[in-house]
């Protein structure tokens, strides 16, 4: 991007009712945020302290730009906090887990139940010769035990990579090898749609090529129990059932690794960020606790798979530490009919409700209906995470989902990140299309490329000004990586998205900079313009790209879904470009739009503008490993 640009910020804003913010954990986010700003070592000493610790830190924080050290010298174990602290306590009949199949059938694991069952996993995982700092790749449907498998790594020091069981052979066996990990456990399949996905079958396609792997842990789900290959194959129940049942936590050095989790990769090939133990621990607490406000009576569903981040720090890392009941459910959102999420969210009676934008756009495509049928009152906070809500969608998810009642958390971060970043805290005014401001203890900013300050309303980088608790430390194998992020932009850490202050402060995400489309020598986000289509009636969803324009540079080419029983009939096109002409001005006008059945996502739920502009300019798309089918 050469220059920095204007954007149109139109402003609504909506006011939380009052009594959220009176009861919240932050109750006044200006006064956290400068009482961060005024120390932050000493506001990260006091959340850590909430904590336990097997040993104390010497000092908070170590900076050598681009590496930092959190809780330096600290010794802990994660899941001490996340189980033991909870078992020990007035939460050891509490329900950790509450898990759903997609036939109905149901689990409740309370925190004494899965400490003894994460304990008995780490003593099968001994067993089989993993130690602290080995590598442990998982590859599981959303089963508690894919849970009990991530925290037995972490019970005795082992490094978990968890790969999405969305994935397929090519993208397992690249994971695994990157990792050179040495256990890998598995289910033999997972039930999506009605359908089995053969999970142990491609797991053997992946395992032709991976020679670290020593052991495959299989857990059966189907009867009669598939044979296993005794040379390779341990079943999951029998180690279990051999195991002895205590195992006490490794004591881990707050910068051992945690885990290894690969990027979505909507833009590029996948990396592997690394997580470690003492800064991963405090952030995904302290943000869990904050930024969703939980209480003791809270029930939280997150509705990612564990094996993406959000999965990691707010179904299992962040809520467990905090000891919270965390609802897990396989399945998908309309199967079997569009009402599943909201049936669930009754039936539970969630409170804290934390999904994608793309799931609430599939939602109201689907219209009011399904929501209507179901009783919602339990709700009490709304999340939102993974691409930028476009004000449409929060209207909608703010009124049909929420009753006009939930505040809206609209919180940005990365896989790099670990934590959350930029949110509305609980109680403070919401702006739909903007995520909100940086929480207090983030320090961040939108800058031009030398890394000076944009004014409001001026589009930018997003960047990160100082080290925080739960940011990655390198990219495993390749820290030259690690060090680009720390370089484009002079003293920070650039988080590859562009994005525009408002004079309050708050920030819009304006998409990927990689997405960016220069049009007449004007700078145009991607987000702006799919947020304008979104907002006609007729829209679903939108993603634009940028098409070369002998006369403009670019031209934006916009690909466009319906709503259910739309259909693209006479004078909708030139009705779309009205629309967005009215909201954005002429220059973001498409000069071409596609009317698409369904847009290309990553598995994790991003649009992927990459693979739309490789198919319209005849390009190679580059990895499309996270390319959902
Ligand atoms: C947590 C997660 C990170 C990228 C990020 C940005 C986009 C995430 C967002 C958002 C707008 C939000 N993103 N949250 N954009 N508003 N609230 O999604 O991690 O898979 O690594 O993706 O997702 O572009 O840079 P990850």
């Amino acid at each position: 991007m050469e220059q920095t640009f204007t954007v149109k910020l139109e402003e609504k804003r909506y006011l939380p009712d009052p009594r959220c913010k009176a009861t919240a954990w932050t109750p006044d986010y200006t006064r956290a945020y400068q009482e961060f700003m005024r120390d932050p070592e000493a506001f990260w000493d006091r959340i850590a302290r909430e904590l336990s610790w097997f040993e104390s830190w010497d000092r908070v924080r170590e900076w050598n730009p681009p590496y930092a050290r959190w809780f330096v010298n600290a010794k802990l174990n994660i899941t001490a906090n996340c189980l033991d602290r909870h078992a020990a306590g007035s939460r050891k009949d509490k329900p950790a887990i509450v898990w759903r199949g997609e036939d109905g059938a149901e689990r409740v694991i309370t925190y004494d139940g899965l400490h003894h069952e994460v304990m008995r996993f780490a003593n099968g995982l001994k067993s089989l010769g993993v130690g602290k700092g080995d590598r442990v790749c998982i590859y599981m449907p959303l089963v508690p035990e894919q849970i009990v498998a991530m925290l037995a790594c972490a019970r005795i020091g082992a490094v978990h990579s968890v790969v999405f069981g969305g994935f397929g052979p090519d993208a397992l066996a690249m994971r695994i090898n990157d990792a050179e990990a040495k256990v890998l456990v598995i289910a033999d399949v997972g039930y999506r749609r009605g359908k089995t996905v053969p999970l142990r079958e491609l797991a053997s396609e992946a395992l032709a090529h991976t020679p670290s792997v020593e052991r495959v842990v299989v857990l059966r789900r189907e009867t009669p129990a598939v044979e296993l290959d005794p040379g390779t194959e341990v079943d999951y129940a029998d180690l279990v059932a051999r195991a002895a049942p205590d195992c006490p936590a490794e004591v881990m050095d707050s910068e051992d690794p945690l885990f290894i989790l690969y990027t979505s990769g909507s833009t590029g090939a996948p990396k592997g960020i690394v997580h470690t133990c003492g800064g991963y621990m405090v952030g995904t607490y302290y943000t869990a606790r904050h930024d969703f406000d939980i209480k003791e009576t809270d029930i939280l569903w997150c509705t990612a798979d564990p094996g993406w981040i959000t999965g990691h720090s707010y179904i299992v890392y962040g809520p467990l530490a905090v000891g919270t009941t965390v609802v897990i459910a396989e399945g998908t959102p309309d199967y079997p009919d569009p009402g599943a999420y909201w049936r669930l969210v009754q039936d539970l009676g969630v409170t804290i409700f934390y999904t994608a934008p793309t799931a609430i756009r599939m939602f109201m495509r689907y219209g009011d209906e399904w929501p209507a049928k179901y009783d919602l009152s339990t709700l009490r906070i709304l999340g939102s995470v993974g691409e930028p809500l476009n004000p449409e969608a929060f209207e909608w998810y703010y009124r049909t989902i929420g009753g006009g009642r939930c505040p809206i958390v609209d919180t940005w971060w990365q896989t790099e990140t670990g934590m959350h970043m930029i949110t509305t805290m609980v109680g403070e005014p919401m702006k739909p299309g903007f995520a909100g401001k940086p929480i207090p203890g983030a320090v961040m900013d939108v800058v031009d490329r030398r890394g000076f300050p944009v004014p409001p309303g001026t589009g930018g980088f997003l960047v990160i000004r100082e080290p925080w608790p739960a940011m990655l430390r390198t990219v495993h194998g390749n820290d030259e990586r690690y060090r680009a992020y720390w370089k484009t932009i002079p003293g920070c850490y650039t988080a590859g998205d562009l994005a525009v202050k408002d004079e309050d402060g708050y920030i819009m995400v304006l998409g990927r900079a990689d997405d960016l489309i220069v049009v007449a020598g004007h700078n145009i986000g991607t987000a702006e313009v799919e947020s304008a289509l979104v907002s006609h009636d007729a829209v679903a969803e939108a993603a634009v790209i940028g098409k070369p324009d002998p006369l403009k540079g670019h031209v934006i080419k916009a690909f466009v879904t319906l709503r259910v029983g739309v259909s693209p009939g006479d004078g909708l096109t030139d009705d779309l470009a009205r629309h967005v002409r009215k909201s954005l001005g002429p220059v973001a006008v498409p000069a071409e739009i596609e009317f698409m059945d369904r847009l290309p996502k990553t598995r994790s739920g991003k649009i992927m503008r990459r693979v739309l502009k490789a198919r319209e300019l005849g390009m190679d798309p580059g990895d499309i490993s996270t390319l959902e089918e």
